[in-house]
């Protein structure tokens, strides 16, 4: 309903959408219905920008954030193939987050705004990255398993309704099929290693089970964006299908490599025909996603050193900019 009509106070998607014109929602929703893409000059309702805005931006500082943990393990590679291998994968995510930053600012957002909310603790990002990489082995499985899941979100999300995040995502997903390719020949190496390295993979992988499974967001009964978003086929599929698909494609893998998962719940419910885990703990979620996990001090730290200690380089290329523009006769 439109202006002051009456509102059914449990319809939380009219309500939010109470201010906008009917006419032109209507008309956005049919667009969205017949799988027409939004482009930046389109009109919106507010909340659709909003979430976007919110979920581009988590994403975009999900990458650069999500570069520190593997990047500590540049200097320690064991050998200069995978030193190599590492380093691009780094400058791969940095790439994503720029094309991401990019998709964000077409809805009207300054990329300085962003590192802004991104630096004070404003804005959120990824709860893995707040974990730390102990071992040359975290660095595997993060690039083996969470590169699996953001694959499994972004392919679904790349056929959404965001032209600019869905392109960026289709570029995104092309990289990301070379990390998981490398992150598992890393993992294969180690688990068909000595005794050490197996005990490595192992460790590592125990350690970053619970994170994974929050990675997909909390479950569909508590997750408070999943409805609208899916409306609005921005998100294609919920958290808890996502986290579903995740498992059918790689519990199996993980099993066939002789490793063992930390939960003693996990197994395929052949009538269900879907998984049966143990409920990821969401206190420890919301508690890392909120500022609290191991590292979210210092991830928060290195960007910030970044951004000041980067600043003159800005100045510089912005002052080059503008020596080489021409004034207009
Ligand atoms: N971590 O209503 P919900 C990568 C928050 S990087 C932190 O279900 P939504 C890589 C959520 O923001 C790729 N916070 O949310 C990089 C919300 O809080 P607010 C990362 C999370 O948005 C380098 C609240 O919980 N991928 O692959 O409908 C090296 C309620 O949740 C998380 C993306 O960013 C989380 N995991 O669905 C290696 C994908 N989950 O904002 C690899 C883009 C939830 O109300 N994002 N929250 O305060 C998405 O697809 C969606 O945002 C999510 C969550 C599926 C993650």
């Amino acid at each position: 309903m439109y202006g002051n009509a009456y509102i059914d106070p449990n319809d939380k998607a009219a309500a939010i959408l109470a201010d906008e014109d009917p006419i032109q929602l209507e008309a956005f929703e049919t667009r969205i219905r017949n799988g027409d893409k939004v482009e930046p000059r389109d009109w919106m309702p507010r909340e659709y920008r909003k979430q976007l805005i919110r979920m581009i931006e988590q994403h975009a500082h999900s990458e650069v954030i999500g570069a520190l943990p593997e990047g500590t393990w540049i200097t320690r590679a064991p050998g200069f193939r995978r030193k190599l291998a590492l380093m691009a994968k780094v400058q791969d995510e940095m790439g994503h987050a720029q094309l991401l930053y990019s998709a964000a600012e077409t809805l009207g957002k300054t990329r300085e705004a962003m590192i802004n909310d991104l630096i004070s603790g404003k804005s959120k990002y990824s709860n893995v990255f707040n974990y730390p990489a102990k071992t040359w082995a975290d660095t595997a499985v993060i690039a083996w398993l969470i590169d699996a899941g953001a694959i499994v979100n972004q392919l679904a999300n790349s056929k959404g309704s965001y032209g600019p995040y869905c392109r960026a995502l289709e570029r995104i997903c092309i990289e990301e099929s070379f990390h998981l390719k490398y992150g598992h020949d890393n993992v294969v190496y180690l688990a068909t290693g000595t005794p050490t390295q197996r005990a490595m993979v192992q460790d590592a992988l125990t350690r970053w089970w619970p994170p994974i499974m929050h990675f997909f967001g909390p479950s569909d009964k508590i997750s408070s964006h999943t409805e609208i978003l899916m409306r609005w086929k921005v998100k294609m599929a919920s958290n808890d299908d996502m986290r579903q698909q995740f498992l059918s494609m790689y519990v199996p893998k993980i099993w066939d490599l002789g490793l063992s998962l930390p939960d003693e719940n996990l197994i395929k419910n052949e009538s269900t025909g879907k998984w049966d885990f143990t409920e990821p703990d969401w206190e420890e979620f919301k508690r890392v996603i909120n500022g609290g996990g191991p590292c979210n001090a210092e991830r928060l730290a290195v960007r910030r050193y970044a951004e000041e200690n980067a600043k003159w380089i800005k100045r510089a290329l912005l002052q080059q900019e503008a020596k080489y523009v021409v004034p207009l006769a």
